[in-house]
């Protein structure tokens, strides 16, 4: 039983093309002069046999165009994915900010959001461990507000001065070129190891943040401090962040792994079709608002882009909702040629001093001068502001714009002055006190500290969280071929978590080195904070766009299996029938049922649970075959919900020993079923994971 999933009913892009989005277009093809073509299928020749002729302006037109269709990738979040959506807003925060999105409840900024990794090239893989970008654009009656963040709080570093190396390092390397889209090599952990402020980054990017499910099911942050500006010029300071409806939810890393084989477009189909098929993906924004005063007092410079402000301190203040409902016409147009930039702001929102934000101010403008050609690219549909720029620039590459008169400077007289400054409807920056404004290359001093957040952010993740970082250490310093990097690294993490330092220089065959130097600014201790551990965010229990594989094969009992599947369905879910072959298999008692999928074409890792009749009938079928036990055994070992469709009184730890499973195995997660217990099963999915199953690190 498959699912048809509908195109989402939202209105089209204004300039797409005139075939429509799942029909023929109605003119006849045409070159790009617009001149009708009555043969394009065939090069223009002298005879039949004869040589094809250069006046062929047809051919040598469609050929021209395509040898000149590729721009240049972004030299960092190449890979991406996005959609069409809204913000709404949810409370009146013109006490707080005059920016037009915030200008009361109920009002919605149309938005364009593009999720992405950093390393990878273009064609790479979805599901490596990364950052993720979260890129939103708002669309406001005042101009264009780009709030461009990543899926995590921090970054690596605390000066843009550094980002050509980071990056640099972190690519593949330049000698060979490799590896693709992985920090598990040479030249990155000798870079981090050598900048201590990479230290708190380091732990989130070995966290499961860096494998997200799905873009749908990761947090987004603004990671700088901004500020917000009132009507009357007040201003507070404050940080964006983005929390996921559907809940903050990640793949293990075994999973992440096959899937960028499985299925590299797994995080972009995901987007796609959870859109397609009405489940339209949502976030509240939630801000932490404080003044210069409290930033004062806190024991980490809330200029630091490497430092977070724990929610205990400064808790969030829901003000909104980010719902994407409509996927882009065209990938090029929209999501390749969408251009973001930090500078993007608009009256309401202005900046912190933060070095790193200032240093984006100009880069993202700069690389996309190159990458889209000139300084006119905000004319492209994708970038264009809602009303159109009313100013004197001019000309350049690709102008789209027809000014019209003979004025094109100010003051002037001959165009009565037009166009005039908005004053104080314009945007004006806030007036910040600078109390040391002196030209030098310096930080502040509590830029120095560079573990207690480290150690914050790893004391605070659950046992299961925390056994993957390690795993993630190891995994990734195991690659590292130079002895002297690893032994630099472990010494630093001495000063977060000594005793997985010392478990890692076991697990790499080093002896323990000796702690990294310390910290110059007194090093703070920080309580617990809950919320940095992805289990404060279970999600709305919603079990929409979940996978759910039942297996079977022929002879199997499948009485109970429409049922289950249709209750499955009804609750959102996408029940897919896997078995050995496509087409109708048939099933005991001369019954049958269509599978949707093949089990060679469908892996495990592409579903978040299993379902399967466990009965002694269909169990005598299914254990004798390899891929259900590979199967079956793949979802225990990742801790995903299993379903065994067996009746009262049967013993799961037997039934999964059928499957090749050790009877010590944990069965949390694991659930009996009869034919009436969809719920059961239903309460399971929506968990996303059951961690106490998994193997113990190591
Ligand atoms: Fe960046 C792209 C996010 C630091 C320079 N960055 C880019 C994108 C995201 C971020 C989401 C993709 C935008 C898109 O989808 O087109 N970058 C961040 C965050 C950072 C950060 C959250 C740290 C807090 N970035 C950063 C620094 C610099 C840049 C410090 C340079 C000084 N970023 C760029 C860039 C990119 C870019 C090279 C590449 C493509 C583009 O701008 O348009 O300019």
């Amino acid at each position: 039983m498959t699912i048809r999933t509908k195109r989402s009913p939202q209105a089209r892009h204004p300039t797409a093309s005139a075939a429509g989005p799942d029909g023929p277009a109605t003119a006849p093809i045409t070159t790009n002069q617009g001149v009708p073509i009555a043969d394009n299928q065939t090069s223009l020749k002298a005879g039949p046999q004869g040589p094809l002729l250069l006046e062929d302006f047809i051919l040598r037109e469609k050929l021209t165009h395509f040898d000149h269709e590729r721009i240049p990738e972004r030299v960092v979040h190449a890979r991406g994915s996005a959609a069409h959506g809204y913000f709404e807003c949810e409370a009146d925060l013109r006490a707080l900010t005059r920016a037009a999105p915030f200008a009361g409840a109920g009002k919605r900024t149309p938005v364009f959001v593009r999720f992405s990794t950093v390393a990878g090239e273009r064609g790479s893989s979805d599901t490596v461990r990364d950052v993720r970008g979260f890129a939103v654009k708002f669309y406001t009656e005042e101009g264009n507000w780009d709030l461009v963040g990543n899926n995590m709080p921090v970054f690596f570093i605390q000066d843009a001065m550094k980002f050509p190396d980071l990056v640099h390092a972190v690519r593949p390397e330049p000698h060979h070129g490799m590896p693709q889209a992985s920090s598990a090599h040479d030249t990155f952990w000798d870079f981090v190891s050598l900048m201590p402020e990479s230290t708190h980054m380091l732990c989130w990017l070995m966290s499961d943040r860096a494998i997200p499910r799905s873009y749908r099911m990761m947090q987004g942050f603004g990671v700088h401090t901004f500020r917000l500006v009132n009507a009357a010029g007040e201003a507070r300071m404050c940080k964006f962040h983005w929390t996921p409806r559907a809940g903050v939810h990640s793949l293990v890393w075994d999973e992440a792994v096959k899937l960028a084989g499985a299925d590299p477009d797994f995080h972009r189909r995901d987007l796609w079709e959870a859109i397609e098929a009405g489940c339209f993906p949502e976030w509240e924004l939630g801000l932490q608002v404080f003044s210069d005063a409290e930033a004062a007092d806190w024991p980490f410079d809330v200029l630091d882009p490497t430092k977070l402000i724990p929610e205990e301190l400064c808790p969030l203040r829901r003000v909104g909702r980010l719902v994407l409902h409509r996927n882009p016409d065209n990938f090029f147009a929209e999501t390749e040629q969408v251009a973001f930039c930090t500078a993007h702001v608009v009256p309401g929102i202005d900046f912190s001093e933060d070095p790193l934000l200032a240093g984006r101010h100009h880069s993202y403008l700069d690389t996309q001068l190159s990458r889209l050609g000139g300084p006119n690219f905000h004319e492209l549909p994708v970038n264009a502001p809602r009303l159109p720029p009313v100013n004197n620039q001019r000309d350049g590459i690709q102008r789209q714009m027809v000014p019209q008169g003979r004025v094109a400077y100010e003051p002037n007289s001959l165009a009565g002055g037009c166009p005039f400054q908005a004053g104080g409807a314009g945007f004006a920056t806030w007036p910040a006190p600078l109390p040391d404004a002196r030209k030098l290359r310096e930080k502040p001093a509590r830029f120095a500290e560079h573990h207690a957040q480290a150690r914050l952010f790893l004391a605070s993740l659950d046992p299961a969280e925390q056994a993957h970082v390690e795993e993630a250490f190891r995994f990734e310093l195991a690659r590292v071929t130079v002895p002297a990097i690893r032994a630099r690294v472990v010494a630093r993490l001495r000063h977060v978590d000594d005793g997985m330092a010392r478990r890692l220089a076991a697990a790499l065959g080093m002896d323990l080195p000796q702690p990294a130097e310390g910290d110059a600014a007194g090093a703070p201790n920080y309580p617990h904070s809950p919320r940095l551990s992805q289990t404060a965010y279970p999600g709305d229990g919603s079990v929409a766009t979940r996978k759910v594989a039942i297996l079977v094969a022929d002879g199997v009992e499948g009485r109970a299996l429409p049922g289950l599947a249709k209750t499955l369905a009804a609750a959102g879910a996408v029940p897919r029938v896997v078995a050995p072959r496509l087409g109708s298999i048939s099933l005991a008692g001369k019954r049958s049922l269509v599978a949707d999928a093949s089990a060679d074409a469908s892996p495990p890792v592409l579903f978040d649970a299993v379902l399967l009749p466990a009965d002694p009938v269909s169990l005598g079928v299914l254990a004798g075959l390899a891929w259900v036990r590979d199967f079956v055994r793949e979802h225990h070992r990742h801790g995903k919900t299993l379903g065994l469709l067996a009746g009262e009184g049967q013993d799961p730890a037997l039934l999964l020993g059928r499957l090749g499973i050790a009877p010590a195995a944990a069965l949390a997660g694991v659930a009996l079923l009869g034919p009436g217990d969809g719920d059961t099963f239903l309460r399971l999915l929506s968990r996303h994971r059951h961690p106490d199953r998994e193997p113990p690190p190591g």
